[in-house]
């Protein structure tokens, strides 16, 4: 263990969780118009929640507050006290924004340093981290965990995967971070080269940031002779490290320390009882700089309180099935059909008619875009795709691996029911 709370008595857990909610709901009223008008229109002062069981009468936090609050809507704290952002993709144009105070980068490193602990990484050990650095969350937040555990960390980041095998074979790495498609490509990849996985050190990897189902574990841990572990995460709430599997790997230590879960109907709203499956709540109850209450995270899993066999007394969510929404996620990268659809209207020889298609190609995800000029002949096909480029660059993270412009009326119409214009055939879409 790297922290006893970790193993804490569970009634010792709901009085520190009831004392922080208390905290972080005087935070939010005081510091943040927006938690304070809908805590008001609730008819909820502060001091009437005491305990944490009463946290279903706040009121739920969508995605949307991050957009209508952008940039800086949601903090609870001055600018000056803002020492690091990250970002997220939003259903449209703008990111979502969020913020750390020093002493939330210091709770997300130690977090981060538990995870690794529970995923079997010692102090002694390497490991490189291939989660991109920048403002997703994946690269800082392993890099500052590991250092935090007193582990070495190789910041190598996402890509390059010849290099990443020079590393892994020269430096020794114990362990790696990175996407699960990223880690069957890097598989393959050392197939390609005829590098045996029983010549490398490599015995832990840590996949997270996308969904994957068991076979697809099953086969990393087959084809690198490792054990794989299920991290989650996400932006709003910190980054990756609000949990993940012990070697036990029989569902993710969610530390509920510092985020408080719950699971929902979505149709509804009403919270699920232990077991059944919804949509995923947390609740932040220690974070200082951009507290979130009650956040539907969109994605499906359900909850156990039973002790774990590894002796850990936090609730342990499922591996997450599914989304609530269309978020597409690609090699890693958060994409909303809509925040493309913006930008591809925004080229004025670009009619309202496209098709996203995302597959899986020998292991990595391809995003492909076919849009239809309008019946203005004037402009050079170059010269349209060019300009989509441009406005997909100003709203992704990530660029498409193809871009087909075609001629007016190629793409197919929907007469009837609802226009489909996301294909992700990565699951199963024809
Ligand atoms: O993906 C944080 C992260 C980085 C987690 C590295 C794990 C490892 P976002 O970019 O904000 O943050 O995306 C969050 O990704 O709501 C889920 O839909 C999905 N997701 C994250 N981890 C998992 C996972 C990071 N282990 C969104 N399994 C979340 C399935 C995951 N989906």
């Amino acid at each position: 263990m790297y922290d006893s709370i970790e193993t804490a008595d569970r009634a010792e857990l709901r009085d520190h969780q009831s004392e922080r909610l208390r905290s972080v709901l005087e935070r939010a009223y005081e510091s943040v118009p927006f938690y304070r008008d809908r805590l008001e229109r609730a008819g909820i002062q502060p001091g009437s929640i005491d305990d944490i069981d009463a946290i279903e009468r706040l009121p739920l936090t969508t995605s949307d507050a991050f957009r209508s609050s952008y940039p800086d809507g949601l903090f609870a704290v001055e600018w000056d006290d803002i020492q690091r952002i990250h970002a997220s993709s939003g259903t449209t144009g703008r990111p979502k924004i969020v913020g750390y105070t020093e002493d939330d980068l210091d709770r997300w490193g130690a977090v981060m340093a538990r995870s690794l602990v529970a995923a079997g990484v010692s102090a002694d050990d390497i490991v490189q981290n291939a989660y991109g650095y920048g403002l997703f969350t994946g690269g800082l937040g392993f890099h500052d965990g590991g250092e935090a555990l007193g582990a070495t960390v190789i910041p190598v980041g996402g890509g390059n995967t010849a290099r990443q095998i020079d590393f892994l074979r020269e430096l020794e790495s114990d362990a790696l971070a990175c996407t699960p498609s990223y880690c069957l490509y890097l598989a393959e990849a050392l197939n390609e080269r005829g590098v045996a996985p029983s010549s490398l050190a490599l015995s832990t990897v840590l996949i997270g940031a996308e969904p994957f189902t068991e076979p697809l574990r099953e086969a990393i841990e087959a084809r690198l002779d490792v054990t794989a572990i299920d991290v989650y995460g996400l932006s709003e709430i910190i980054g990756p490290g609000v949990s993940i599997e012990c070697s036990h790997q029989n569902g993710l230590h969610i530390w509920e320390d510092h985020f408080y879960p719950e699971i929902i109907d979505p149709e509804t709203g009403a919270v699920l009882p232990e077991g059944e499956t919804g949509e995923l709540v947390l609740t932040t109850i220690t974070k200082a700089a951009q507290p979130v209450l009650r956040y539907r995270t969109g994605d499906i899993t359900s909850l156990t309180r039973e002790r774990c066999a590894c002796g850990r007394t936090h609730a342990r969510m499922a591996p997450i099935t599914g989304r609530t929404d269309d978020l597409l996620i690609i090699r890693g990268v958060n994409v909303y059909p809509s925040q493309i659809e913006d930008a591809l209207l925004a080229v004025n020889a670009v009619a309202p008619h496209y098709r996203i298609d995302c597959h899986r190609d020998d292991q990595l995800d391809r995003l492909t875009i076919t849009v239809e000029r309008t019946s203005d002949q004037s402009e050079p096909v170059a010269s349209i795709e060019a300009d989509i480029r441009t406005e997909l660059s100003r709203a992704l993270e990530l660029t498409p691996d193809e871009i087909d412009v075609v001629a007016p009326g190629t793409i197919e119409r929907t007469e009837t029911g609802k226009v489909q214009r996301v294909f992700d055939h990565r699951n199963g879409d024809p």
